[in-house]
């Protein structure tokens, strides 16, 4: 079967970003049949996680990741993930998480992890106190998706590079450990089956959402770690705190509202943003129509309306999840039992491919 994994870290609240370029996505896999070459269906298993262990890599209060964290996954259901359907659990309710980043981090070089632009740019924020955790977050990732055998990682254009650093990792491991006889004589040892113990999985990322940019300047990415809380749409803003977003964020002095100009940055992401949450799927030809004549001051309430009308039903169903706090931790149980299960598999046969010794 195709096992499908992705996550987003309970830092602060998810926005616009997190929710168009991840979330989304991942609705949509699970409600949608996926096809082989040969176009048959094929069976997939989706685990959905709320990366926790990702969220302390970057200085954080103890006092807010509990609320973060019941609130992101409150929020995975409410866009739309289906408990009946995908996985939905906490990284840290899965022990095998830490381990296998600990064995992965042992066989990755230094200088793999030195070329990530995101540990160079969140470094830089940090100066000399940045920790390791920041330097080897890609490791973990690689680990999440690798306990699972994960063929498709649905994420943002701005995970791109981890994702090829899983790949790498995936071939390093393999080639290390994975071959010729004492590899088939430890696994009949234990009872294990000899195959390779990981698969290479495909970065699944989606035009539309793939990169959405801040409000205060258009060239810089939507991110929850920003300073300003008017650079970002969150998914749990209000009607009013939206439209004032929308109202104050930057523009420019050019008639018209026009896509992929290299010039009007912010008039490509708001456009894009536009379209994404749209009811139903239109071209760029029938919103160009619509909107491409008007100012900033006609464009602006529009594009404030329609993100408004998008979110509206999924804080309303936010907040009944959050209004049954049993249920979600029930989910989450639930969630975190079938997760275990297969990462523990995988754990095992990554420790007999390393040459452990298994308890009996
Ligand atoms: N601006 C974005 N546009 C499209 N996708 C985005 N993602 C994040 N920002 C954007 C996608 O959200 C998923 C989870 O991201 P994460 O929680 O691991 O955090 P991040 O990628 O580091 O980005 P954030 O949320 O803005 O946090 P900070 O401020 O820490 O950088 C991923 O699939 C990501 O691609």
């Amino acid at each position: 079967p195709e096992r499908v994994l992705s996550g987003v870290q309970p830092t602060g609240s998810l926005h616009l970003g997190n929710y168009l370029g991840a979330i989304r996505q991942w609705v949509d896999f699970q409600n949608e049949d996926q096809f082989n070459d040969d176009g048959e269906v094929v069976p997939v298993e989706n685990f959905f996680c709320v990366v926790d262990l990702h969220a302390i890599t970057m200085p954080h209060d103890p006092k807010d990741l509990q609320e973060s964290t019941l609130s992101s996954a409150a929020l995975y259901l409410a866009a739309g993930i289906d408990p009946t359907k995908s996985k939905i659990f906490v990284q840290s309710h899965v022990p095998a998480h830490s381990e296998l980043a600990w064995l992965l981090n042992c066989i990755t070089p230094m200088g793999w992890l030195e070329r990530m632009i995101q540990f160079k740019e969140k470094a830089k924020k940090q100066g000399e106190s940045v920790g390791v955790g920041l330097f080897s977050y890609p490791i973990l990732m690689a680990a999440d998706i690798m306990l699972y055998q994960s063929t498709k990682v649905p994420v943002g254009e701005d995970q791109r590079q981890h994702l090829e650093l899983t790949r790498d990792i995936v071939r390093r491991f393999n080639d290390l450990f994975c071959k010729g006889n004492p590899y088939k004589k430890r696994c009949k040892a234990a009872g294990v089956p000899s195959r390779p113990v990981f698969v290479e999985p495909d970065a699944i990322i989606l035009k539309e959402g793939a990169r959405v940019m801040s409000l205060t300047d258009g060239s810089s990415k939507m991110s929850k770690s920003d300073p300003s809380d008017a650079s970002r749409i969150n998914v749990l803003d209000d009607p009013k705190t939206i439209r004032d977003k929308i109202k104050r964020c930057k523009t420019d002095a050019i008639p018209g509202i026009e896509w992929d100009n290299p010039d009007r940055p912010e008039a490509t992401n708001l456009l894009n943003i536009y379209s994404a949450v749209q009811p139903t799927k239109r071209t760029k030809e029938e919103i160009l129509k619509e909107v491409g004549e008007m100012t900033w001051g006609e464009f602006k309430p529009v594009i404030a309306d329609a993100i408004v009308n998008h979110l509206t039903p999924i804080q309303d169903r936010y907040y009944e999840v959050r209004n049954d706090p049993d249920a979600l931790n029930e989910i989450l149980k639930q969630g975190a039992d079938a997760a275990n299960e297969v990462a523990e598999r995988t754990l095992l046969n990554t420790k007999v491919a390393m040459g452990f010794n298994i308890p009996p």
